[in-house]
């Protein structure tokens, strides 16, 4: 059990690499003293800690090993069976007012929320090993980048943390000391591993992360969703830039014209895949590199948005990730990955639904249990995941390092739907764009728990991400686009809209380019499109569909508005602002008017 792992006592040389900033020496006593560990390991990212905590992850069955061979440095982690998700029932965002965090996120009291927590993190590392990790988001030259500190008591945590983000020297480096510098504090325990004990924590205003009782993914690499985007977020409004879930990636056409497009879709909604599309044959010489697969931070400069990934790694979906679907993720996780929850064949691979080539005879499934084709039940969960370096992409940008970051061309939004949104349409202008993002909505996915395929509003793809009122939230993007001379078009997708037989209509993956070739077309003013009610709509002739095995009707299907669909579609979004109450600028409401008088409501 992850947590009862007792203390580990390092080799000379490891684990101890003190920062030298006075203010993180006195936090993480302050957090030792409360939480008692027997020792404190000062991480610093090296290849030897590295080793270190994966030999001590194989000892205490965190890890299990791979087939070295076919999967060169990489392991698998079970998470516990209770333990599989984002929690975002337990998730808080805690300010001095409930109005701060606005109607979108649970509220404590940040002075109850903190008592509480001392409460439950009291004598917790007891007789265990206290890890500190420094870590920086952003690469190292950007205005932009972040540094934080996560204190965890687990080494699955590390492990995929040094994956993750830019740790250990680099992130010391950053900081310098500064007694007043900004950085994150990150408190994470495992606990006992227990729903009834699991919170999310924020502080925005004490730039503090508290996550206890869970040891799983956005709840506990609190450089993600916890810091890279609810604090993130905060800060971002503060200073004038933006923190958002999106994917970037280039796009560079056989000319050698090369956009950068910024994608919010929400959790497990096909943004790594979107990042790192192979285009099909009849695209030749259309080539699309990643930049991002889960967040960006941007920034405006001379009157344009650009965009910088600040994570280091991905941790992605596995389910549904194959060679045909996504080649690059495949290289990628071929090597040098953690898997999670996923199941482990015989001759020690791993497997999962939707992979390539002929499903095992018998695995052990992802709690451990033998399974075989006819089990009931999944051999991998649904929400398992790798966690990998960017740099194992073969599609990685080369200007992944770019402080400034890369100019962006167009924001694209997009949900899950498997009615009323077309394939794609472009907004009329940034306003309008920002309404599409705010009244966007989405069939929920296994990434967190609760009922999947429930169509719910998820503005930008951050209902579960923003850190603040979403009104405000609503106006931050708004006051932005004052300030662009030269805005991105936005644009909506979905690529999950289904047919009468209930089967997807659109073949999606590396066909997306014929999505994002009409996108780029609009970008550079040629590229056709009717005008409709909700937006640009493309004709079937102004997509590139050659050599496409798609059926002319599903076509017309896909571009189509169905009145009905589109009375009810408008009826929510009133519904969703109603639900927000007078948070919601005038702006948008106007724009909600526009769009009802559109279909004669
Ligand atoms: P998070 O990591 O949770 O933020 O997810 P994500 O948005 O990066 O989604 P990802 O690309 O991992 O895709 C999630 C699931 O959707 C996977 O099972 C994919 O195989 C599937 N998927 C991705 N793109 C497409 C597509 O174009 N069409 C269809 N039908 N499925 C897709
Ligand atoms: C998501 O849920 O959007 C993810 C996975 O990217 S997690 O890191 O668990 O949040
Ligand atoms: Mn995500």
């Amino acid at each position: 059990m992850t947590n009862s792992a007792p203390a580990i006592f390092p080799p000379k040389g490891v684990g101890d690499a003190k920062p030298v900033n006075q203010a993180v020496l006195d936090w993480v006593q302050e957090i030792a003293k409360l939480t008692e560990p027997e020792n404190i390991f000062w991480c610093d990212g090296s290849e030897r800690e590295n080793e270190f905590l994966i030999a001590e992850s194989l000892n205490q069955d965190v890890l299990i090993k791979l087939n070295q061979k076919k999967l060169p440095r990489s392991y698998l982690h079970r998470s516990n069976p209770n333990d599989v998700a984002r929690v975002e029932q337990f998730t808080f965002v805690c300010t001095p007012t409930k109005e701060e965090a606005g109607p979108t996120n649970n509220w404590s009291d940040p002075g109850e929320m903190y008592d509480k927590l001392r409460g439950l993190l009291k004598g917790a590392m007891r007789g265990r090993t206290m890890f500190v990790i420094p870590y920086m988001m952003g690469p190292a030259d950007s205005p932009l980048t972040k540094v934080g500190f996560e204190i965890t008591d687990s080494k699955y945590v590390v492990l995929n943390m040094r994956i993750m983000t830019r740790m250990g020297e680099v992130a010391l480096k950053r900081l310098g000391n500064d007694p007043n510098a900004e950085w994150n504090r990150g408190v994470h325990s495992l606990l006992d591993v227990n729903p009834e004990r699991r919170f999310i924590c924020h502080f925005p205003q004490d730039n503090t992360i508290i996550s206890v009782g869970s040891g799983y993914g956005g709840n506990v690499l609190l450089s993600k969703k916890c810091l890279a985007l609810r604090i993130g977020s905060y800060l971002a409004r503060k200073q004038g830039w933006m923190a958002e879930h999106t994917l970037i990636l280039g796009v560079e056409s056989p000319e050698g014209r090369k956009h950068y497009v910024a994608a919010a879709f929400p959790s497990a909604c096909g943004k790594t895949n979107f990042a790192m599309l192979i285009p099909p044959a009849h695209f030749k010489g259309w080539k699309v590199t990643t930049v991002g697969d889960d967040i960006g931070w941007l920034q405006i400069h001379d009157g344009r948005l650009y965009a910088v990934n600040p994570e280091n790694g991905y941790f992605g979906v596995v389910p549904g990730t194959s060679y045909k679907s996504n080649p690059n993720a495949m290289r990628s996780i071929a090597h040098d990955t953690i898997y999670t929850n996923v199941a482990l064949t015989d001759d020690g691979d791993v497997w999962w639904e939707g992979k390539d080539g002929p499903v095992p005879a018998r695995a052990v499934d992802w709690q451990g249990n033998d399974w075989t084709p006819e089990s009931k039940e999944k051999a991998a969960h649904p929400n398992s995941r790798f966690t990998t370096p960017m740099r194992n992409n073969p599609a990685l940008d080369p200007d992944i390092e770019k402080g400034r970051g890369v100019p962006i061309s167009a924001i694209i939004f997009g949900g899950r739907r498997s009615d009323t949104a077309p394939l794609v349409y472009e907004a009329f202008d940034w306003n309008h764009g920002v309404y599409l993002g705010a009244t966007m909505a989405s069939e929920t996915t296994a990434a967190a728990t609760g009922a999947v395929g429930r169509v719910r509003r998820d503005p930008m793809a951050m209902l579960p991400f923003c850190g603040y009122n979403i009104g405000d939230y609503f106006q931050h993007w708004l006051d932005i686009g004052k300030r662009l001379t030269d805005p991105p078009l936005i644009f909506n997708v979905n690529w999950f809209r289904k047919g009468a037989d209930g089967k997807f209509l659109w073949p999606g993956f590396g066909e997306n380019i014929r999505v994002l070739k009409w996108i780029i077309d609009r970008c550079e003013g040629h590229g056709g499109a009717v005008k409709s009610p909700i937006g640009w709509l493309p004709s079937p002739h102004d997509l590139d569909l050659a050599e496409l095995d798609i059926d002319h009707n599903a076509v017309d299907e896909l571009l189509q508005l169905d009145h009905e669909e589109w009375q009810k579609e408008i009826a929510g979004h009133k519904e969703f602002f109603d639900s927000l109450g007078d948070i919601v600028p005038e702006e948008l409401q106007k724009q909600r008017q526009q769009l009802a008088a559109g279909f004669d409501l």
